[in-house]
């Protein structure tokens, strides 16, 4: 019998221990970033065009489009793929990778200026 007790009491916590674990908290930002997507004389551009944060941080990208039709918004080297309507504004979270210096871009519009991520050393 004390076996049994024993048994439940145990599984009991693990399953405890699971519920707890699976309660997955929003991730904490460490940064917070708006990036706005104009069009001025034909010349397309997310605004500011190079953004900032160091390695290991989680940042939270607001992206605002405010050009002619939907524009697309990438960070390869982090995963990072969407496409912001007109008028539209999305948000992305990422964790930034180690220091250095990645592209982003519109994978949409070849023509659409590009900007860069700069990691810096924690
Ligand atoms: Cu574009």
């Amino acid at each position: 019998m004390k076996k049994l007790a024993f048994l439940i009491c145990f599984f009991s916590l693990v399953v405890f221990a699971d519920d707890h674990e699976s309660e997955k908290k929003a991730p904490k930002i460490d940064r917070k970033i708006t990036l706005v997507n104009y069009e001025i004389e034909g010349v397309k551009q997310w605004q500011p065009g190079n953004i900032a944060g160091y390695e290991g941080e989680t940042v939270e990208l607001t992206l605002i489009n405010k050009a002619k039709g939907p524009h697309g918004f990438m960070i390869p080297s982090h995963g990072v793929t969407e496409v912001v309507k007109k008028n539209g504004k999305t948000k992305v979270i990422l964790k930034l990778k180690e220091e250095g210096i990645y592209p982003m871009k519109c994978h949409l519009h070849p023509a659409h200026i590009g900007g860069q991520l700069i990691v810096l050393d924690d």
